[in-house]
């Protein structure tokens, strides 16, 4: 390159690499700053928003929900070593749920850290792993865009995932090579044709067959595809064991409710099925050992996944790679509508609440009040461990892009995701309602994203079943037979006051009608509101016992 050409185009690697951001698309940027990241962040151009979350595992959790809620990647930005530390249960959670999160992270400067100064990220690519699909620190500044296309590339591909990329404070002044080239790649593949007709014919051959629906259907935009699947085939339909998403309308006919989430119960639901079809799943997330057969006897397994690694890790079964949308239209082009098929009973739903109330209020009856007021485009975010079974029952998902937990089970993931969430539904301006109910226990971890709800002026309503306790560690205890263990008990907590601190208003609610008259007005308010609802203490099986009747949808309390 001749002098002159290169003084014409000589930018900075700050320059190239937001050029390459507004490129992508990705001006929206989740973070906690310190001074690793400063020189990234000088000048902040006015076309981009920067998220502040209090905490790093509430940033990335935001990061998430907003990455769901929109169905984009989505930039992160931490505090070095430290940062990443506070994000890491987050960033395993995002790697499960298979959000596709470009994490960076400040670095030391090159020209110091030979000698190991304070804030130095050491080993910055072991780090974050193995809950990254990619980690990086580029060997020269120039080739900080580059790599945040790389990673990019990395994060959307399937199955997709956070990526990290570790950034020496500086490289941000370095001239850069030019702008940054800008690549597309796929976001989802195709099945083999051969092996989808095996499938068809193991499928059309099959007497009693029942499907599993997994998240990854709703991900790829399946909802419809698996709706008139599941109708040609005239089979049952399962909600996959502790999935994160719905992806099937539960008050569907052939709605039978989630799959039991033990080895030994799960077998026991679907005996007298000849073919277990299931769809965009582990098979399977189990949580309590329960021993017992994978499988009923007689039954075979057919999968479908866009992830290798749940395909090989499958414990049963054959396995076909594709994305599930794909899939679920190659079934139905190869497989005809079947004539009729004797039907199961559907699943039945316990409704009948006491009169007068419980004093105070059980869950189920909480949730009851809750539900007279659904609005119907409301967005559900779930992460009441114990209470998980009584809430679907009343809050039914019936429509895509309307439900959300966690796909990993570590706490405080939902409260700041619904804040993601509802920042989502506020920037492509269709406003639903974002309602959140959280544990008083799960609340905890991430609290301080109370504040960036606040702050955002958000459509967002925290209900939280104020039990006083780590309920399901109790009911844990009951299965696992493991009586005195200490810390089970939460004294001494005061949500409301938690709330008002961070600038939400916080309203407690112990009556039927006090619950209708704190949700009525939160719907109505211009920003955030917690619902802390005392609910009674109640001992259930962790695992609801199988009988021989279609048990209702609480598969799991
Ligand atoms: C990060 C993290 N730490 C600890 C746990 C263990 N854990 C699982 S459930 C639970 C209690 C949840 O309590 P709460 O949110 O109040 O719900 P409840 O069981 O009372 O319905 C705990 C501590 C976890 N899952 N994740
Ligand atoms: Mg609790």
């Amino acid at each position: 390159m001749s002098k002159d050409r290169q003084t014409e185009v000589e930018i900075t690697v700050h320059a190239a690499t937001y050029n390459l951001l507004r490129n992508l698309g990705l001006t929206t940027i989740f973070g906690n700053p310190g001074s690793t990241e400063q020189p990234f962040l000088k000048n902040f151009p006015k076309d981009f928003e920067y998220v502040l979350g209090l905490q790093e595992a509430s940033v990335v959790a935001m990061a998430d929900g907003f990455s769901q809620a929109t169905k984009r990647p989505v930039l992160v930005n931490l505090h070095s070593c430290a940062g990443t530390g506070n994000a890491m249960c987050n960033m395993m959670t995002a790697y499960q749920n298979k959000t596709p999160l470009i994490i960076t992270a400040g670095q030391q400067t090159r020209e110091m850290i030979l000698c190991d100064p304070y804030l130095t990220n050491r080993d910055e690519t072991t780090l974050p792993r193995p809950w990254v699909k990619w980690a990086y620190q580029p060997v020269r500044a120039q080739d900080v865009p580059g790599a945040i296309m790389r990673a990019y590339a990395v994060a959307l591909q399937p199955p997709a995932g956070p990526v990290y990329v570790s950034i020496p404070l500086d490289d941000w002044d370095q001239s850069a090579l030019g702008e940054a080239v800008v690549r597309s790649v796929s976001s989802r593949y195709a099945p083999d044709p051969e092996r989808v007709a095996l499938f068809a014919e193991r499928i059309q051959k099959s007497k009693n067959p029942v499907l599993v629906y997994g998240p990854e259907i709703e991900r790829a935009g399946g909802w419809d595809a698996g709706i008139k699947f599941a109708e040609r085939l005239k089979a049952p339909v399962y909600i996959a064991p502790l999935a994160e998403r719905a992806s099937f309308p539960q008050t569907h006919p052939q709605f039978r409710g989630m799959a039991p989430i033990a080895i030994g119960p799960l077998s026991e639901q679907l005996r007298g099925h000849d073919l277990i079809i299931v769809i965009g799943a582990q098979v399977f997330r189990y949580y309590p050992y329960i021993e017992g057969d994978y499988l009923p006897e007689g039954a075979k397994l057919l999968q479908v996944t866009n992830d290798p690694y749940d395909a090989a890790a499958a414990i049963v079964g054959e396995s076909l790679l594709s994305d599930t949308k794909l899939a679920l239209e190659a079934f139905i082009d190869a497989i005809p509508m079947v004539k009729s098929r004797p039907a199961s009973a559907p699943s039945r739903t316990e409704r009948n609440l006491p009169s007068p109330p419980n004093s105070p209020l059980t869950a189920l009856e909480a949730f009851a009040a809750l539900s007279e007021l659904r609005p119907e485009d409301a967005i559900l975010v779930n992460e009441t461990a114990s209470n998980y079974g009584d809430l679907l029952q009343f809050w039914p998902i019936v429509k895509p892009d309307s439900y959300y937990t966690f796909a990993s089970g570590a706490l405080g993931w939902g409260s700041p995701a619904a804040v993601g969430i509802a920042i989502a539904e506020k920037k492509m301006g269709k406003g639903r309602p974002v309602v959140a109910v959280i544990g008083d226990g799960a609340l905890q971890y991430c609290v301080q994203d109370l504040y960036t709800a606040a702050q955002h002026r958000l459509q967002l309503i925290f209900i939280v079943p104020c039990n006083g306790e780590y309920a399901i560690l109790k009911e844990f205890a009951i299965l696992e037979k493991t009586p005195n263990v200490p810390a089970l008990d939460l004294p001494g907590l005061d949500i409301v006051t938690t709330a008002r601190a961070f600038g939400c208003t916080g309203v407690a609610a112990n009556t039927v009608d006090g619950i209708k008259k704190a949700f009525a007005k939160a719907l109505q308010t211009d920003g955030p509101t917690v619902i802390a609802i005392p609910i009674a203490h109640q001992e259930r099986p962790l695992v609801a016992p199988v009988t021989d009747e279609e048990v209702s949808l609480a598969g799991v309390r």
